[in-house]
């Protein structure tokens, strides 16, 4: 029997509003008061709950403001070792994506908790998903706050040593429509992860300054040197301050991140494909940008990158914060 989506949505008191879907644990839309106290769309969502279960829009592989896991991002040769033990992932030509065939983006959670403006989604992820090893107890937590946040925390418990490495894949666009190009963007990054032609690590760490990488100082997306981002930066580990800021002069809307994980995978897909996407917006060239905060890339075969295992009596602890307000 096939199952439907369901719908939660939240509020907070000063026009934040989300809906969050349990397929995917996927965040749908999340409204933000603009300068005029407009309500702006700024995650690309599509028309119905129902759209997010078609293969029409699955095979385009997009991950639209779902949860990704058990592993976000790509995990070399779709195979790694625990000891002597070798697992063997679900692979695309070698290469294991964003939790494979059938990952947490493409699982119903169960709802365990839901008040106004907080949301505890849960799902059990059984030994050798995917190829994974343990079964691994999965919740995740939306909330909206006073402070104008939406907050996202994973907890991960596990009865085998695995990998563990989630985030969320929202596009985020603070106009609602159109294009990120004139958006400004700081980035506290002094690193980037450097990739081969086949987007997987190399293991070399490569400074962001005087490169087209370097956002240390807010400025346009668009600039001159702007060839598209599918990229891993290392986030500068200085205190609690935020990683990300992004604004629209247009709508006035700044988004900020904080997060507690090292590494931000930063995605503007050139073009996104034609889909039924909510209030029938129009998408222009880069019309959106991924902010995905994780654990540092393909970690299970980089000796040299912080280990990502989760090992039992241990909890995966993962918290990323996206703070909202208007600036005139
Ligand atoms: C990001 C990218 C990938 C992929 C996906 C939809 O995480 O790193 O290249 O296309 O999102």
């Amino acid at each position: 029997m096939s199952q439907n989506p369901q719908i939660i949505t939240l509020k907070n008191k000063k026009g934040l509003e989300a809906q969050i879907s349990n397929f995917g644990a996927t965040i749908i839309s999340l409204n933000v008061p603009d300068k005029n106290n407009n309500p702006i769309n700024v995650v690309v969502g599509l028309q119905n709950a129902k759209d997010y279960t078609s293969q029409i829009y699955t095979d385009k592989g997009l991950y639209l403001g779902a949860t990704v896991g058990r592993w976000a991002g790509r995990i070399a040769g779709g195979k790694f070792k625990i000891g002597e033990k070798q697992y063997q992932l679900y692979n695309n030509n070698g290469v294991h994506l964003h939790g494979g065939k059938e990952g947490f983006d493409k699982k119903y959670w169960n709802i365990d908790k839901v008040t106004d403006s907080k949301l505890t989604l849960s799902y059990l992820s059984k030994d050798l998903e995917e190829g994974f090893p343990g079964n691994l107890k999965t919740t995740v937590t939306f909330k909206l706050s006073k402070k104008n946040e939406l907050k996202i925390t994973y907890q991960a418990t596990t009865d085998k040593p695995t990998p563990v490495n989630l985030t969320n894949h929202a596009y985020f666009n603070l106009e609602g429509s159109g294009t990120i190009l004139d958006h400004e963007l700081e980035l506290k990054s002094d690193k980037y992860v450097e990739l081969d032609e086949h987007l997987l690590v190399t293991g070399k760490l490569i400074n962001t300054k005087n490169s087209p990488y370097d956002f240390t100082t807010k400025s346009e997306i668009g600039k001159a040197d702007f060839k598209g981002l599918d990229d891993i930066f290392v986030l500068n580990s200085n205190g609690n301050t935020h990683k990300v800021a992004l604004s629209s002069a247009k709508t006035g809307i700044e988004m900020k991140v904080f997060t507690n994980q090292p590494t931000l995978v930063i995605y503007t897909p050139p073009q996104l494909p034609e889909l039924p996407y909510k209030n029938k917006v129009n998408f222009s060239k880069y019309s959106a940008i991924c902010f995905e905060a994780e654990g540092y890339p393909d970690a299970v075969n980089q000796p040299n990158f912080p280990s990502a295992l989760l090992k039992p009596g241990e909890t995966y602890n993962n918290k990323t914060v996206f703070e909202f307000c208007v600036r005139s």
